[in-house]
């Protein structure tokens, strides 16, 4: 069912499937994009998430800023299991305790539990084991603008016999691009019609990373949907004492910041590189340490 001529690269377990949201999910990807992203609520600057409900979460909501920084694109969370029996943790770098809550079950949400049970038919039909997929994260970008840098997908929360399957959503296409790790060069660039489905291993995920680049002329909202099986979930009461756990973090940062400040007479802290590691650092008049902020 997948064919070599679906392979990015002969040998490589990375296929791109056009058409997938519309043969094999029996849904136009155009629709349910739209749906999805006018029939539930955005999070955005400010607002609080509601625990468990289906919603978007803005890239400005302070629960998805990565180091204080917004992230150029918007989110949301769904899992199979009743959320009241925990959350389905996927981390990546940046991640942050408060976000969990943002999942929603696919039961609260009609225009995707519509096409799991098409999806996981598809990956049952392969017959190569792969766990059905008990997990989805949609992303929008509202414009060219919005977008998703390199990156490989994060496994330790992924059950290692899942498959990672985006389909490419919204009315018209977007680039997508794939490189060998380590390298910015990409050595697949296509702009993918939507529907089409990007499917690759955790094995060839640990080869390449993938990014959709902004392309700041492109107009009108397109996202995508990936299915995952993920084998982490924390227990809600868990969930809450890390979301308390990293606040105290962040309020203890934030009064070791204004004291090393004040003791700075006011001038903000300098970056420097150590490493691989970026740190804010206070320097006293003669250039001497006396003060070093992580990085948050
Ligand atoms: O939107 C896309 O096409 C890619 C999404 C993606 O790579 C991700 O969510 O990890």
């Amino acid at each position: 069912m997948l064919h070599d001529n679906h392979r990015v690269r002969a040998g490589l377990d990375v296929w791109v499937v056009p058409d997938f949201a519309q043969d094999t999910l029996e849904r136009n990807p155009g629709t349910l994009l739209d749906e999805v992203y006018s029939n539930y609520p955005h999070r955005g600057k400010g607002d609080d998430i509601v625990p468990g409900a289906v919603q978007w979460v803005d890239g400005d909501n302070d629960a998805l800023r990565i180091r204080g920084h917004p992230l150029k694109r918007q989110k949301m969370w769904l899992q199979t299991s009743p959320t009241q029996q925990g959350y389905s943790r996927y981390n990546y770098t940046g991640w942050q305790w408060r976000v969990l809550p943002a999942t929603g079950c696919v039961d609260e949400c009609e225009e995707v539990g519509e096409i799991l049970p098409a999806y996981n038919a598809w990956l049952d039909a392969l017959g190569e084991g792969h766990e059905e997929a008990n997990h989805a994260i949609l992303t929008a970008y509202p414009d060219g603008n919005f977008y998703i840098g390199q990156h490989h997908d994060k496994t330790a929360d992924i059950h290692p016999n899942s498959l990672i399957v985006v389909v490419k959503l919204g009315r018209v296409g977007r680039p997508f691009e794939i490189c060998d790790r380590g390298e910015s060069k990409p050595f697949y660039s296509q702009v993918l019609t939507p529907g089409t489905a990007v499917i690759m291993t955790l094995a060839a995920n640990a080869l390449v990373t993938h990014g959709v680049p902004a392309s700041p002329e492109q107009e009108g909202l397109t996202g995508s949907i990936v299915f995952r099986t993920i084998r982490t979930v924390v227990s809600v009461a868990e969930t809450e004492k890390k979301i308390r756990a990293s606040e105290r973090t962040r309020e203890r940062e934030a009064d070791h910041k204004r004291e090393l400040e004040e003791a700075n007479g006011g001038e903000p802290p300098k970056k420097i590189k150590l490493g691989a590691a970026a740190h804010r650092v206070f320097l006293d008049a003669q250039g001497l340490w006396h003060g070093c902020l992580n990085m948050y």
